[in-house]
């Protein structure tokens, strides 16, 4: 077995604790999010598409919630030698440490200043693109609104902010169907019933899913007027927002 390999929850636990980005998780953290969100990948790529199309020069990239800098990458290379620095920030020093090795195994002219603070405490300014990539549903849902302004404010004209979330939906029926999808594709993924269920229990207080009409709510209150999914698989998505 790879010891990169997620199998945290793969031995029966007496008492599940809630979910935390620690040095454990970090550790497996790519294995862990490919093998549990569908798309990841795809998203991840595309990134540094959207980067391409609508980062001016000179301006800032924000990646709230960075993780181990996947979608830093994606996006820094393709946005080479237009003056541009992209932050990078998460709060759990464990993935900051991984990041900062993960980002120095690649040569770039654009710099990145890697942040470990909360993303509400940060300031954000003269940004053509910021990433909330399935960082927000961690977040108190009454901080929720406050970040979207916080991004809105601090975004240039044109600017835009691609938020990923997992969703949940109103319709009972298509709650379950693509509850049952998503399950399909972890255990697809070699993901154990035992597994699953304990990773749903640590999540369970941890990370509140919105659904797509609380979303598009949120971001036409803040003045986003234009907005679409530009990705879906099951229940999980990705959305495009443009000041
Ligand atoms: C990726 N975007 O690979 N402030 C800063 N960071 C936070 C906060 C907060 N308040 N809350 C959570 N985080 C990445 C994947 S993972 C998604 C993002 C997942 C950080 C947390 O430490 C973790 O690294 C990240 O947000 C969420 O594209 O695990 O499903």
């Amino acid at each position: 077995m790879n010891s990169n390999q997620d199998t945290i929850y793969a031995q029966a636990c007496e008492h599940i604790s809630d979910f935390q980005f620690d040095d454990r998780v970090a550790g497996v953290f790519s294995d862990m999010i490919r093998r549990s969100v569908p798309g990841y990948g795809q998203i991840i790529n595309t990134l540094g598409d959207f980067a391409d199309k609508c980062v001016t020069p000179n301006s800032k990239i924000y990646d709230l919630g960075c993780s181990l800098g996947a979608a830093t990458l994606s996006v820094r290379r393709r946005i080479e030698g237009r003056g541009c620095e992209i932050i990078a920030v998460d709060n759990s020093e464990s993935m900051v440490e991984r990041c900062k090795q993960n980002l120095s195994a690649y040569v770039s002219e654009t710099p990145v200043d890697l942040i470990c603070a909360d993303i509400r405490d940060i300031e954000i300014q003269d940004a053509s693109m910021v990433i909330l990539n399935f960082t927000m549903q961690f977040l108190a849902p009454e901080d929720r609104q406050t970040l979207i302004a916080k991004i809105y404010q601090g975004l240039k004209p044109g600017g835009i902010l691609v938020l990923s979330e997992k969703l949940v939906f109103e319709d009972e029926p298509v709650q379950h169907l693509l509850d049952e999808l998503h399950l399909d594709f972890k255990r697809a993924n070699g993901y154990s019933e035992l597994e699953i269920s304990q990773k749903r229990s640590s999540l369970e207080h941890v990370m509140k899913p919105d659904t797509l009409p609380q979303h598009q709510q949120r971001l036409e209150a803040q003045g986003f007027s234009h907005f679409s999914v530009w990705f879906q698989c099951f229940n999980f998505a990705s959305m495009v927002a443009i000041k």
